[in-house]
């Protein structure tokens, strides 16, 4: 790494060492119970980049200590969202080292008042290393963007008649070789460069958007908190069963009361302590959305934990009674096979980059209601919790995917990035472990699976989350060759990206039946597993038409999804048992002469609107759906008449 970046990484690698304290404890998602309150810090916050040459000067200056205004001019930022987009400015948009943020906030009296109440600052996102403080002391900082971390701020707010707090919050967006994902600093120093000219290199297809990408939020629990909640679940003939295990920080004397409640409100099944079994006869299971005609089944737990009357803390979790198995040939949900036939997506759109966005949530979720998608894969890094509660409450499966995104360096499978992928698995496994549209986890998309350390890697990697949670099956996304792949053995089903007559034998549609036939008998005869074609797609300019079909056209991604759909028709019967199209809608990438402002492999733009292809795959999802209903409990005619359509 080049000195001048790597003094920006040194500078603060005291700091860094205290990562893995962002990973104790649980992660339970902020919600308000008689016993908690949540304040959501949405809106505008003061913002600055640090263009000074070594990115260092607020940290030299320490602009944490005041107010930030008090050292230099400051814009405007929204929060959630990705800085990027949101000026006029060309320097900003690519800008890369530290941008810093920062807000008031007003809490109420009792928060600062009663030592029995914990307050709690989370930061459901900032990309990518985030350093925090409040009131200027130093409370918490990560590695990663698209996970959540959090500080007990309790003590700071808690000293006197002050009821504001002032948060700071320093993000950087630099990627190095043993980042998820991985990137370099390139530093060109030969003459026709601009002075200290550098740029950011990386093997991901998007842009690396930075900032606070979700929603920052304080919230309290008592100072005797349920930390955790450990749900899984099994079908013992009718009867749901729903293990659960509950962790509580504080103090070691308490009762805790667990309660699972049905959809009515009707309690079900009870139990005390901290870990037990609660027993559903006849439990209504969660099943996918158009697998059922009453897709998405959630009952409630009731977590209440008391020390005594007026010392209790509550918590409630919803909870889907389902079981996930992977057999040589079928992926299998409450025991019947199941096809993933979805879409693969970004978390991106106009203006806000990454941002959160309910609308925008809103409406996506509709669109893969219109498609008949029952599936998406969390391309390229953990999505917000906000989705993973909605895929639960429709019955959208999802391909959980970790950002182990353009591995492709031979440093980048050394043990320091082994490392922080294990970490970044913990994370992920913590924060969405109890989601039961999660039924898959995916540790990478594309590594160079076929270097020789990628065997010890990924045999290391998937193990350890098979560790972590050994009720789902966890895979990673290859395009290697099915005999180069040293990854391979290791997963549960195999995921293969390919883009015949795109990226090769480009314009010839003809090739495509044959390659991915003999790419998918070739994966099977190998590994002998289920497989899903992860992505397949073509680069589409809305409005251009041309036929027969040329490269660009929407006649092109047509005509090539239809040759897909030929052989995905004769596998399906056999092995194949999933297809996701690459992508679900247009976004922005780094600029490249094969990129027209991003990535057009969407089946709708990236305002959300549909292309011809969008039309194709409606057709042939719901086609699937009224064919594979017949093996399943209920007639279509019934699915179509209730819930799936209406959610
Ligand atoms: C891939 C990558 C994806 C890219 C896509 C493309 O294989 O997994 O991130 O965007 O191809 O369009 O090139």
């Amino acid at each position: 790494m080049s000195p001048k970046l790597s003094a920006c990484w040194v500078a603060l690698g005291p700091l860094l060492c205290s990562c893995a304290l962002a990973l104790q404890g649980g992660m339970l998602f902020p919600v308000e119970t008689p016993s908690r309150e949540v304040k959501v810090l949405d809106g505008l916050w003061h913002f600055r980049a640090d263009f000074s040459e070594n990115r260092l000067l607020g940290f030299e200056q320490q602009w944490y200590r005041q107010p930030l205004r008090e050292s230099g001019p400051t814009l405007d930022m929204p929060v959630p969202s990705s800085f990027n987009d949101i000026t006029q400015e060309a320097q900003l948009r690519d800008f890369i080292g530290w941008v810093w943020y920062e807000r008031e906030a007003v809490l109420p009296q009792r928060w600062t008042q009663d030592t029995n109440t914990r307050v709690v600052l989370r930061i459901n996102s900032a990309h990518y290393h985030s350093i925090v403080w409040v009131n200027g002391v130093h409370v918490v900082e990560h590695e990663g963007g698209h996970l959540p971390f959090e500080a007990d701020i309790s003590k700071l707010v808690q000293t006197g008649p002050e009821t504001t707090c002032r948060i700071t919050i320093a993000i950087n967006n630099t990627l190095t070789p043993h980042t998820l994902p991985p990137g370099s600093i390139i530093y060109k120093t030969d003459a026709p460069f601009p002075k200290n000219y550098f740029f950011q290199n990386t093997s991901f297809d998007f842009f690396n958007y930075a900032g606070l990408h979700r929603s920052v939020v304080l919230y309290t629990t008592p100072t005797t908190y349920i930390d955790d909640i450990t749900v899984t679940t099994d079908v013992e003939q009718e009867v749901g069963l729903v293990n659960y295990w509950i962790s509580v920080q504080g103090d070691d004397h308490f009762q805790l009361e667990v309660r699972l409640l049905d959809e009515d409100g009707k309690v079900v099944a009870q139990e005390m302590g901290e870990q037990g079994q609660l027993r559903v006869p006849s439990a209504n299971l969660w099943w996918p959305y158009l697998m059922h005609e009453h897709p998405a089944y959630l009952y409630s737990l009731e977590v209440r934990m008391a020390r005594t009357v007026s010392d209790s803390d509550f918590y409630t979790l919803p909870v889907g009674i389902r079981t996930v198995a992977v057999t040589e040939s079928k992926f299998l949900i409450n025991g019947k096979p199941f096809y993933f036939h979805g879409v693969n997506k970004h978390e991106d759109s106009d203006i806000r980059g990454k941002g959160f966005d309910w609308p925008l949530l809103i409406k996506d979720f509709n669109l893969l209601k219109w498609l008949g998608a029952n599936s998406f894969r969390t391309s390229h890094y953990p999505y917000s919790e906000e989705v993973l509660q909605l895929c639960d409450r429709y019955g959208i499966v999802v391909i959980d995917e970790c950002p182990g995104v353009g591995i492709k360096l031979p440093q980048s499978f050394g043990n320091e990035s082994l490392r922080h992928h294990l970490e970044v698995m913990d994370e992920l496994v913590r924060r969405d472990k109890n989601h039961p549209a999660v039924v898959m986890w995916s540790v990478a998309n594309e590594p160079a699976s076929a270097l020789k350390p990628a065997a010890y890697y990924f045999k290391t990697l998937i193990s350890h989350t098979k560790a972590l949670d050994p009720t789902r099956p966890v895979t990673f996304v290859t395009n290697e060759k099915y005999n180069a792949d040293l990854g391979a053995p290791y997963v549960d089903v195999v995921c293969v990206n390919s883009y015949f007559s795109w990226y090769h034998d480009s314009g010839h549609l003809e090739v495509i039946q044959p390659q991915l036939k003999s790419q998918f008998e070739n994966w099977y005869k190998t590994h002998k597993k289920p497989i899903i074609q992860s992505e397949y797609g073509a680069d589409t300019i809305a409005g251009f038409h041309q036929d027969p079909p040329v490269m660009f056209s929407e006649e092109y991604q047509k005509a090539l999804l239809e040759n897909y759909h030929l052989v995905f028709d004769q596998k399906r019967k056999e092995y194949v048992v999933g297809e996701l199209i690459w992508n679900f809608a247009d976004f922005m990438t780094n600029q490249s002469p094969i990129r027209v402002i991003g990535n057009k492999k969407g089946i709708f733009t990236r305002q959300r609107q549909p292309k011809s292809a969008a039309f194709i795959l409606r057709e042939r999802y719901w086609r699937i759906v009224s064919e594979t209903m017949d093996h399943h409990s209920m007639p279509m005619t019934q699915c179509l008449g209730t819930r799936p359509l209406t959610f």
